[in-house]
């Protein structure tokens, strides 16, 4: 975490702490801070530097909360918020996860009945005890205990969309470092899962103790959980940071070892012991009768056997007669058979996307222009972009979608920005599904529009058939394009639709929309099962950042290794098409 989200989660913290007592408009004025102070791109601790004047540059950041700001920056606690904390002594962000509960009900909940963990409120809810608060029913006492293993898992798992620049960061130092010949990433976040358990680092060096004192160099402010010679452990930017060195022999074998998954270690190493190999994170020996002993450190049988390999990946997977696998595959979810058969997928790859299909400006809720998304998308090297902003209907709150006036209006202004630019833009909206699966723009309207896309932005609560009857309704609408973000999630935060993906899949492959795999990593919508389900369908997938501003259209990757943790090949993905490919498939 960045200073800015340090100082924003503690602000969040207080307003709920507040809320939580009854306390009326100043938690608002803290959440309004905490936004503002996270999204402002100067680091916090340089504006401290400047003096309290510029703090209070920050938008709804008056004399007392500039106060705040300093106090934290500079002793690393804010006082306030530590009394708050004893009169109301909960695990407010745990409990606020649980969809449903919120500070005023955790407030009541702590009065009634002592709740102050996640494990209090499972076991007091399992007990009945929470249907005798007053205020509470049975359906509440029913909803908390079914939210409660997705709020635990939050807790535990970070986005891949926040570990993976904090991976990089380190990997760029380590890179840098003299006594580092090789860095990288390992574990899940090799993989690109959509979540991280922990963030795993990988390097190789001749002087284990030189190349640990390069990692703790990092962020001298971590929390160091553990430090040898050969790996360290430390806690930083809300996150466990494992670190391993080897020596560069073996590199190779440590880095398939802990990129993983376990399970696709598991089926290799069984495969190994057929041909009497022996693989392991020190690397691939032959360990046939026939096989002569290398000479070896006394006691070592790890490394027992003659060596096959184990410098690069390449050499563990070639003494099994594999290819390399990408590691987004490598799940045991069939991988190893694809590639003993010569038949893993061709994956789509970052640089084979064309274009984005799903982007905001200003004139909904995005915060740039149409210009300035246009020639962004261009400056990146992109061959189009189509600009889709909200329509209103259900699930737009505070007048933020655009009406169909204000979209034949708006096909103008792209038509002239369009001019000017030096790549296709396509017009297009994101509608919204309602409830029954009908789109909230006028037929005429869409039928003039580059691109259409539908997304479900509210009853996301839906049953699984009534929720699946809906989106295939949407997705045969004549209209539809691309079926946006189809089952509406935000990871660790609202779990979204559940949906029969065979059943959408195999709808939208008949209809001819595409289904998108909305690349914000809060969403990762479709996520890597669904896209698989939907490849085996013949259905055709889109990866798009839906950026409302143009930091987001980095987002990009996050989608390409989802779709490719699903099998996407480039010739499933709509936005790897040429221009003129994309506008007759858009026809
Ligand atoms: P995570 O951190 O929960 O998101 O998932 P991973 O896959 O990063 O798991 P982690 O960090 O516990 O371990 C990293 C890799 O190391 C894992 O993917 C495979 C390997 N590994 C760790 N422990 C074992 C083990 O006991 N057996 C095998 N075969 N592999 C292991
Ligand atoms: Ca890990
Ligand atoms: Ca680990
Ligand atoms: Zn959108």
């Amino acid at each position: 975490m960045s200073r800015n989200a340090e100082v924003a989660a503690r602000f969040e913290e207080m307003a709920d702490l507040l809320e939580a007592q009854g306390v009326e408009f100043k938690p608002r004025s803290y959440r309004r801070a905490a936004e503002n102070v996270r999204d402002c791109p100067v680091a916090i601790e340089e504006l401290v530097n400047e003096g309290k004047d510029a703090v209070m540059e920050i938008d709804g950041v008056g004399d007392a909360l500039a106060d705040k700001i300093i106090e934290y920056v500079e002793t690393g606690d804010i006082e306030e918020l530590a009394t708050l904390r004893e009169q109301l002594p909960v695990d407010m962000v745990a409990l606020t996860s649980v969809e449903g509960v919120g500070p005023k009900t955790v407030g009541a909940l702590y009065e009634a009945l002592g709740i102050t963990t996640l494990d209090e409120l499972e076991a007091a809810a399992s007990d009945g005890e929470i249907r005798e608060v007053s205020g509470f029913g049975e359906k509440t006492e029913a909803n908390i205990l079914e939210n409660i293993p997705f709020a635990r898992q939050a807790q535990e798992r970070e986005l891949l969309g926040d570990a993976r620049p904090v991976a990089e960061g380190i990997l760029d130092d380590l890179r840098s470092a003299e006594p580092i010949e090789r860095a990288d990433v390992a574990g899940s976040l090799r993989r690109w899962r959509e979540t991280i358990g922990d963030v795993d680092v990988l390097a190789a060096s001749a002087d284990g103790e030189a190349a640990v004192e390069a990692f703790l160099d990092w962020n001298t402010d971590a929390d160091v959980i553990e430090a040898g010679t050969t790996k360290a452990s430390v806690r930083a930017r809300g996150m466990r940071i494992d670190f391993r060195v080897v020596v560069p022999a073996e590199f190779g074998s440590a880095l398939q070892y802990f990129t993983g998954s376990k399970d696709h270690n598991v089926h290799l190493r069984n495969l190994a012991i057929d041909r009497d190999l022996k693989m392991n994170e020190y690397g691939i020996f032959d360990v046939s009768s026939e096989a002569p002993e290398t000479p070896r450190e006394a006691g070592d049988d790890q490394r027992a056997g003659r060596r096959v390999g184990g410098e690069t990946e390449a050499e563990m997977y070639d003494a099994l007669d594999l290819p390399v696998i990408p590691p987004e595959l490598r799940e045991d979810w069939g991988e190893i058979e694809a590639s003993a058969a010569g038949e893993l997928p061709d994956l789509v790859a970052e640089d084979e996307v064309r274009g984005d299909l799903h982007t905001h400006t200003d004139w909904s809720d995005g915060g740039e222009s149409i210009e300035t998304m246009i020639g962004t998308a261009e400056e990146r090297g992109d061959d189009y972009l189509a600009i889709t902003d909200h329509a209103t209907g259900p699930g737009m709150v505070g007048g933020v979608g655009l009406d169909d006036d204000e979209l034949r209006e708006q096909s103008a202004a792209v038509a002239a920005a369009a001019e000017d630019a030096g790549i296709e833009v396509l017009h297009g909206v994101e509608a919204n599904v309602d409830a029954d699966g009908d789109l909230s723009v006028g037929d005429d309207v869409l039928a003039d529009l580059d691109i259409v896309i539908a997304s479900p932005h509210s009853g996301l609560g839906m049953e699984r058939a009534a929720a699946t009857d809906r989106l295939v309704r949407a997705v045969e609408h004549p209209e539809t394009d691309v079926l946006g973000h189809p089952t509406g999630r935000l990871i660790n935060d609202r779990p979204g639709l559940t949906l029969d993906v065979d059943r959408l899949a195999a709808a939208a492959a008949d209809a001819g929309t595409a289904l998108e795999v909305n690349a914000n990593p809060h969403r990762l919508d479709l996520n890597d099962e669904a896209v698989r389900a939907a490849v085996e369908a013949g259905a055709t997938v889109v990866i798009n950042t839906d950026a409302h501003g143009i930091g987001e259209l980095d987002y990009r990757r996050y989608g390409v290794h989802t779709a490719r943790r699903g099998w996407a090949e480039t010739a499933d993905v709509l936005n790897t098409r040429t221009v003129a490919d994309l506008r007759s498939w858009l026809e």
